[in-house]
């Protein structure tokens, strides 16, 4: 074999690195947010294991001086009740919604979780009905059962209109005096059509909130000597004013949180990862050469549901040079779809002439030649047995400064190996060639 001999300088101009998130708000005290469909059902256990609750939607944030970023908003105002509360735990409020059903799911991580003299950790809320005339109390926090402190649910809204289940976790023992608990759960469901709803995608009037007393001990309320109480609300304390919730008929869509694109020896690298996919059927990559008219190159498959993150890796075998754009089209598997940003990569032309190793090699019938010219010249592709005789001529003419591609087809010819050379010859005469040798397999 011939060695294989190949440079190839490639260069990039741009590269550019985005992240692109779902409708990333990072305010305080947002007038309303985005409920998505579930991907599955929701268990109402209090764990919020199922994935609908990893992916990173705009949700509430209820931490003490919490500072608005990425898909967390703080919500509208917090007091502190019973100083001093120096606790740093966070609260995230996230929905969901299945048909009517709309779930709120709670998770903090909450160091003590615990109850002072009639109330503890977790969540007051109110909701209105349909038409507005009706508002109803809802109540997922600890309080006592039987007389010892635990997760209880409460409201005054009909029977069969919500439901809530409490969840301490692992590590955590509820009302004792130490301050190393893992936190707490909390998943809420509202029937909305028990409340008058007639539309799966209502816009849903209510507000949240959210109580954490901390270092309260068994034997000591009330308002025991340690304890310390800090309140914060979405909307108001306990009704008056009101924030919105807008249910989607999409379920949480794919968040894809890079995608570039680099030249390489082969082509181009095109490299994305998602933090989380719901319903994602997979990938359709495209390119543009005057970024408005895109073409499709290949579809790569998506994993579906997972809220783990995901690399994916596409070569673009192309290495002409030129300007070029990228773009991902991220189809569900019902077809609704959604572009990504678009990368931009610049392939220049090679610093000196090139011939690559045909591909595929070996081949049957056609195969690809690229070679690389750093001017125009005269290109001549000549194939040889390897007697030395003359079998075809594949090229001969004037070709741009540049990498090109020409596609070979040796249907005409046997079985073998045959010897490629390319010839150039530039205006100011300067004659070069190189020579390979490629497989030809029937
Ligand atoms: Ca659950
Ligand atoms: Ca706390
Ligand atoms: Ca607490
Ligand atoms: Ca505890």
């Amino acid at each position: 074999m011939l060695k294989f001999q190949y440079k190839f300088v490639l260069l990039v101009f741009a590269l550019l690195f985005t992240t692109t998130q779902i409708n990333a708000q990072a305010v305080v005290d947002p007038q309303s947010l985005p409920v998505y469909a579930s991907p599955t059902a929701i268990t109402l256990d209090g764990q919020l294991n199922e994935s609908g609750w990893a992916a990173d939607v705009p949700h509430l944030m209820f931490k003490k001086d919490g500072v608005p970023s990425g898909n967390a908003n703080t919500p509208t105002a917090g007091a502190e009740v019973k100083p001093p509360y120096t606790d740093i735990s966070t609260a995230r409020v996230k929905f969901l919604r299945v048909g009517f059903n709309l779930y709120i799911g709670i998770d903090s991580d909450d160091k003590q979780v615990c109850r002072f003299d009639w109330e503890g950790d977790g969540m007051f809320m109110k909701i209105k009905n349909a038409s507005g005339a009706n508002e109803y109390e809802i109540k997922n926090y600890v309080g006592l059962v039987s007389g010892v402190p635990a997760f209880v649910f409460e409201t005054n809204a009909p029977a069969g209109v919500c439901d809530g289940v409490g969840f301490a976790k692992t590590g955590t023992t509820i009302y004792d005096s130490s301050n190393n608990d893992n936190g707490y759960s909390l998943e809420t469901i509202i029937r909305l059509d028990q409340l008058g709803f007639t539309d799966p995608l209502a816009q849903i009037t209510l507000m949240i909130n959210i109580f954490d007393p901390d270092n309260y001990s068994l034997n000591a309320p009330p308002w025991g000597p340690n304890g310390n109480f800090y309140k914060q609300w979405w909307g108001s304390e306990w009704g008056g004013t009101y924030r919105t919730l807008q249910l989607n008929a999409t379920t949480v869509p794919v968040e894809l949180t890079s995608f570039s694109a680099i030249p390489t020896n082969g082509g181009v690298q095109l490299k994305w990862s998602t933090a989380s996919e719901s319903n994602n059927s997979g990938f359709e990559v495209q390119r543009s050469i005057d970024n408005s008219n895109f073409v499709s190159l290949s579809f790569v498959n998506g994993r579906g549901t997972t809220t783990e993150t995901t690399e994916y890796a596409f070569l673009d075998k192309n290495e002409i040079s030129g300007v070029y754009y990228y773009r991902l089209k991220q189809v569900d598997f019902d077809g609704r779809f959604e572009y990504s940003n678009t990368v931009e990569v610049d392939i220049q032309a090679p610093v000196e002439f090139n011939l690559s190793q045909n591909y595929p090699n070996p081949f049957n019938p056609s195969t690809t030649i690229s070679f690389g010219l750093p001017v125009a010249s005269q290109v001549q592709i000549v194939v040889f047995d390897l007697l030395g005789r003359e079998v075809s001529t594949i090229v001969n003419e004037t070709f741009a400064r540049g990498t090109h591609q020409v596609v070979f087809n040796a249907s005409k010819l046997a079985s073998g190996t045959y010897v490629y050379q390319i010839t150039s010859l530039d205006a100011k005469g300067n004659k070069q060639s190189i020579a390979k040798l490629m497989s030809l397999l029937k």
